[in-house]
């Protein structure tokens, strides 16, 4: 088994927590998304899609999706469970992580693949499309805040997949300018909650690789 990784991209980023946290060891292929590795044949040939994570099993097959890939692994190691325990568990995780996926991720990615040169020559880009997902953010921050006034974590009283989510998201959000308001004080303790979690911390962008 191989997996198909980018060091500071989120969505690979979310397998590398989830699997630090289960203390799960894969092999690593880092993919160098700036010299557009992602998009040679060899690569296609695993996901056409042409994005990353993806995960390579030794009968060849592939399983591209972060949370797809993270359900595989919640399956085979089922402790520590980061889907929730139980069928209303469960539908909470699961509520919540597409919560952060359309709602926290999709306005940070939508903000940055918009307005940032890295994307110029990528995709077309509509600069008041991202700055659009930028308000909206705004406002899905002080939804969150409210939300965390009486839990620690996204999802409830355990750290989930949510939380993984969430946090990738909002490092990514560095690299456009986002920042959580310090006045929203649950959600910025939510964050530095998180961030400390030692598989957060080990895998953070802003970390000096080597
Ligand atoms: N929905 C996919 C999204 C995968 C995705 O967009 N990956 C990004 C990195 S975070 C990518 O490979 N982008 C290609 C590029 O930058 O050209 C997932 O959850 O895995």
């Amino acid at each position: 088994m191989k997996l198909y990784t980018s060091r500071l991209a989120p969505n690979p980023r979310r397998v590398t927590i989830f699997l630090a946290e289960k203390g799960i060891e894969v092999p690593t292929v880092e993919i160098d998304l700036v010299k557009k590795e992602n998009l040679v044949p060899a690569f296609l040939g695993r996901n056409p899609l042409g994005r990353v994570p993806v995960l390579e099993f030794d009968d060849g097959s592939h399983l591209s999706e972060s949370i797809a890939i993270c359900r595989y692994f919640e399956a085979t190691h089922p402790e520590p469970a980061l889907f929730g325990t139980g069928a209303r568990a469960q539908a909470d995780v699961e509520m919540w992580n597409r919560r952060m996926e359309f709602e926290v991720l999709g306005n940070v990615s939508g903000c940055f693949r918009h307005t940032h040169a890295y994307w110029k020559d990528r995709i077309e880009q509509v600069g008041d499309y991202g700055e659009l997902c930028r308000r909206t953010l705004e406002e899905r921050m002080k939804w969150l805040d409210g939300e965390l006034s009486g839990r620690p974590y996204i999802a409830g009283e355990r750290f989930t997949v949510a939380d993984i989510t969430a946090v990738t998201a909002f490092d990514l959000g560095k690299v456009a300018k986002i920042r959580i308001p310090e006045a929203l004080s649950n959600l910025t303790a939510w964050y530095a909650t998180v961030s400390a979690r030692p598989s957060v911390a080990a895998t953070s962008p802003a970390r000096k690789s080597g």
